[in-house]
């Protein structure tokens, strides 16, 4: 390939707008992240004050108003925790802003991978048809962002102390060399060491290892996590991958937290979001703070399309688009499963 020709400040302020990238520009950014990630170990390392972010899931707005809330790159340090596709109506933008975002400043922005940024999982959750929708049939920009994924870091240790991964742990997984050996640059496995820190989940009610009912990974209980806490000599475990109604969720006194930063997820679930803003890597009271947020504005338009629209002609959905937001029901009452 020729010269690395793209101005990332240019691409930046286009997505920032909310724009699309050319194809072009997007396979010579892919191009040069791959460079970049086949460098970084499976695990990096990285210091804090460092902030994390659970799924994002194609809600872009709300990864705006992440920055918003906890400060734009590089005047805040991030660590992503995974799934940024599927599910949301903007994945394209969601991943280009991250991959520009990475490119412009590599060690203030870590992507760690989780289930979605897989080949199988996105044919079928919603990024492959928006791919297609967004570029056109005769695009390849959905091959080239999921091989992308396949470089993505698998964990991250923040000052030797804090573990994060997008899932949970593995059987397969005792001491951090077991996830160092892991040949990472492939589509992600349906079972092994590399399946299960993308897929795991810790559950209070367990002492060991579990089956996962996702039908990938496992559930994990407090001795498997207490084990891998004191052989690593690690305080914590940082991960993201479930819904949370509170945007967080703190198990076995903070040895286990998730982080969830889709709010309103999928446009219907009512629920909140977090950031988790770090500040030093020891559990201290104020050390750490989850900063707690709700959808934005644009993303609240969204739910409205996604709520009611699909039954209505154009003049009630013009009508229903005029009402106050205030007089919406804001909660969809069940959501049946999610991955
Ligand atoms: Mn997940």
């Amino acid at each position: 390939m020729a010269g690395f020709s793209i101005d990332l400040d240019h691409c930046l302020e286009k997505l920032y707008r909310g724009e699309l990238l050319s194809e072009p520009v997007i396979d010579q950014l892919c191009f040069k992240l791959k460079e970049l990630l086949v460098k970084e170990s499976n695990i990096v390392h990285v210091q804090s004050p460092v902030t994390l972010v659970g799924d994002i899931h194609g809600q872009f707005y709300d990864l705006l108003e992440i920055f918003k809330i906890g400060g734009y790159p590089p005047d805040t340090n991030y660590l992503f925790l995974g799934d940024y596709v599927d599910r949301g109506f903007h994945s394209v933008e969601t991943i280009s802003l991250l991959i520009v975002l990475k490119l412009k400043y590599p060690q203030r922005v870590n992507l760690i991978r989780g289930n979605h940024e897989s080949r199988q999982i996105t044919t079928n959750y919603g990024f492959y048809t928006e791919c297609l929708t967004k570029y056109g049939n005769q695009s390849q920009i959905w091959s080239i962002f999921t091989d992308i994924f396949d470089y993505l870091i698998l964990a991250a240790i923040i000052d030797s102390n804090l573990f994060c991964v997008h899932g949970g742990l593995s059987p397969n997984v005792q001491t951090i060399d077991s996830i160092l050996v892991i040949d990472r640059f492939k589509e992600i496995p349906h079972d092994g060491p590399m399946a299960d820190l993308v897929w795991s989940d810790p559950d209070l009610e367990l002492l060991n290892f579990r089956i996962s009912s996702r039908g990938a990974g496992y559930q994990f209980g407090i001795n498997v996590v207490n084990k891998f806490l004191q052989v690593n000599k690690f305080e914590s475990i940082y991960r993201a991958h479930q819904l949370c109604q509170e945007g967080y969720q703190v198990f076995w006194k903070g040895k286990v937290n998730t982080v969830w930063s889709a709010p309103n997820y999928c446009y219907r679930c009512g629920n909140k979001a977090s950031i988790l803003e770090i500040f030093d890597s020891y559990r201290e009271p104020d050390s750490f703070r989850f900063n707690v947020f709700d959808a934005s504005p644009e993303s609240q338009k969204e739910f409205l399309k996604v709520v009611n629209l699909g039954e209505m002609d154009e003049s009630a959905q013009d009508d229903f688009l005029a009402l106050p937001e205030n007089k919406i029901a804001k909660k969809a009452p069940y959501v049946e499963y999610f991955m």
